[in-house]
């Protein structure tokens, strides 16, 4: 097994350990993965917060392949095919007013760079070309390209390649304060004066030289960390202020984790850009976007007709399979109100989650919409060891969760039920009391 196992180099993985032990998936429907063996697993995280509907869509699969019978590929670049305007339409319609532009990528880190890369050009072109500072935040995860690395904010992604980041980026203070806020349902109530740490930045550098602020909604990868109340609203603000353009990074909350599309109408925040992926496909067909606001995108529509506004673009930008998993997914979530669903959901997600507050080691509770995530007290001997932990015990226990850190997140397929989200948390609920000290 383990020579079989060994050409493949995983990411994102211990590979050593995985492959002494493997995790393997091998099929999914709804709610549920099985393993090769047969054993059911009730995703807790939407595969990889991206499965929003549910697996095995079936009119997803119809649609990927009726396009890949009738139109395999077509090229992006002074090309176009009919389902990637739908689509850009499709995004368009559920976007905050004003946004109503889009720019198709492959992932998420593609998304990142598209969106930095739109920023610094449109200050550009308005004349306005010292301004190429970006500023990003503490505990932030814009993906894994060197744009998205220099503006993130996570140490163990960072770290080996210090010296060939970006240079001119700053960083905002993370917003994660467990002595005034832990246990909070819903956002935070300290901490939005930390927003006005950026105006700290526009002194010292001068908001002249700064082109943008890149921040997630609700962080993410680094352990589910909703903004305090108030303080995208100060950011925007203060970007407003300063002619500093917001970007929201709503790979993980676009698409309904919040109970609107995106993020920025749940907090009623508009931002200039939103960069999204994962929930764009329901995870099936990799593809992401960037939302631009219309006066950004016609800051670009300014120089000779003939003349290629932007420099940029992959291969497979508005790939049609894509584009045709796309518009199948938008369908579904319309049609069964899967946005709507997550905000009846919510609060008894959020009584379902906060019931694990009392059990040993649990020294947080953070959620929002339908995300959430359980923070522990770290083993002295083993300190961000605990999260791996649970989520192994956890997947042998029969649920799918992810960890990070001493800490572990769930962002379910919207569709779940509440019988599901009792499985999910009394599972986890009978892990931790299991857990064995580090
Ligand atoms: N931005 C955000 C906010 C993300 O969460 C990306 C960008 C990059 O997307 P791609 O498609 O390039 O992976 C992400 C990805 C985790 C985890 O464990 C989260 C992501 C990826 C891998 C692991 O939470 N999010």
């Amino acid at each position: 097994m383990s020579n079989q196992l060994e050409a493949f180099w995983m990411p994102f993985t211990a590979n050593r350990q995985f492959k002494a032990k493997p995790r393997l998936l091998a099929r999914a429907q709804g709610m549920h993965y099985w393993t090769p063996e047969g054993r059911q697993i009730l995703d807790g995280v939407a595969g990889l917060w991206c499965v929003n509907a549910g697996h095995g869509r079936q009119e997803i699969t119809a649609a990927v392949t009726r396009s890949m019978e009738n139109l395999d590929y077509a090229p992006p670049f002074q090309m176009g095919h009919p389902q990637a305007f739908e689509l850009a339409n499709a995004i368009v319609n559920i976007a905050p007013a004003g946004m109503d532009h889009v720019f198709f990528t492959n992932s998420g880190s593609e998304a990142v760079e598209s969106a930095l890369k739109i920023a610094l050009q449109y200050h550009r072109l308005r004349g306005d070309s010292s301004r190429t500072r970006l500023i990003g935040r503490e505990r932030g995860y814009h993906g894994v390209n060197f744009g998205g690395l220099s503006v993130g904010g996570m140490v163990a992604n960072r770290k080996a390649w210090a010296g060939s980041m970006l240079p001119g980026v700053d960083h905002l203070p993370h917003t994660f304060n467990l002595s005034k806020n832990a246990f909070s349902r819903g956002l935070p109530e300290h901490g939005a004066e930390l927003a006005d740490e950026l105006e700290r930045l526009v002194a010292l550098h001068d908001a002249s030289n700064i082109a943008a602020v890149i921040v997630e909604p609700i962080a993410g990868s680094t352990g589910v960390l909703p903004p305090p109340k108030g303080y995208l609203q100060r950011l925007r603000q203060l970007c407003d202020k300063h002619g500093i353009l917001l970007i929201f990074d709503e790979v993980i909350t676009g698409f309904g984790r919040t109970g609107e599309a995106f993020a920025a109408q749940a907090f009623d925040v508009t931002p200039d850009l939103i960069t999204m992926a994962k929930g764009l496909t329901n995870g099936t067909v990799p593809m992401g976007a960037v939302l631009v606001k219309k006066e950004i995108h016609d800051a670009f529509m300014t120089g000779p007709e003939a003349a290629i506004e932007l420099f940029h673009g992959y291969t497979y930008s508005a790939h049609p399979t894509a584009a045709a998993a796309g518009l199948a997914t938008l369908d579904i979530y319309q049609r069964e109100g899967l946005f709507q669903r997550v905000k009846e959901i919510a609060p008894y997600w959020e009584d379902a989650v906060h019931s694990l507050k009392g059990l040993p080691g649990v020294i947080d509770v953070r959620n929002y919409g339908l995300v959430a995530a359980i923070e522990y007290e770290p083993w002295a001997s083993r300190p961000g060891a605990r999260g791996f932990d649970t989520f192994v015990r956890a997947f042998d226990a029969g649920i799918l969760v992810r960890s990070a850190g001493d800490m572990t997140a769930m962002s379910p397929p919207l569709i779940i039920e509440r019988s599901q989200i009792d499985e999910l948390v009394g599972t986890l609920a009978d892990v931790i009391k299991a857990t064995k000290a580090g």
